[in-house]
């Protein structure tokens, strides 16, 4: 099968615990490779762009004050299958339904502040890595 990509981000709440370096081992240890990884502080805008599918979501204004509120990394993860094991490896929104082992369950604080984001489909993870890493990108 040909190796695929998905887009990651470790949220504000876990690069601000330290928690770095410990999660990026797990994605390795999981079989990804990191094809390209930054650390920056989101603007207002650029989450607003990032999450302007939740645009309407009443959590919405909650997800832009939280995501603005520190650094994170957003990473391009490359691996057979990456969306779907991707999502398999972080867990469940929220991270009390979270499956044990998984990122989230090991490191989220709450639904908001659930240490990490991975794409939903090939195409998000396309629009969400060019959000980050196209020639044009400011990051
Ligand atoms: P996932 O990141 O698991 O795909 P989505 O796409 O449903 O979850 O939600 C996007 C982000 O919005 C989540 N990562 C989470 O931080 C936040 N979020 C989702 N549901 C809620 C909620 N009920 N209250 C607060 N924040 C939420």
């Amino acid at each position: 099968m040909a190796t695929n990509k998905t887009f990651t981000m470790l949220k504000p709440d876990a690069v601000e615990a330290g928690n770095t370096g410990a999660i990026l081992e797990k994605i390795n240890s999981a079989g990804f490779r990191i094809a390209a990884m930054v650390q920056t502080q989101l603007s207002r805008n650029d989450a607003e762009q990032f999450y302007a599918i939740h645009k309407e979501r009443p959590f919405f204004g909650e997800l832009v004050d939280y995501m603005t509120s520190g650094p994170i990394v957003a990473a391009i993860l490359e691996k057979e299958n990456a969306v779907s094991d991707f999502r398999t490896l972080i867990g469940a929104t929220n991270p009390e339904e979270a499956a044990e082992g998984t990122i989230r369950k090991l490191y989220a604080k709450s639904i908001s502040a659930n240490a990490i984001h991975g794409s939903d489909s090939d195409e998000n993870a396309e629009i969400e890595g060019n959000f980050f890493f196209s020639t044009r990108s400011r990051y």
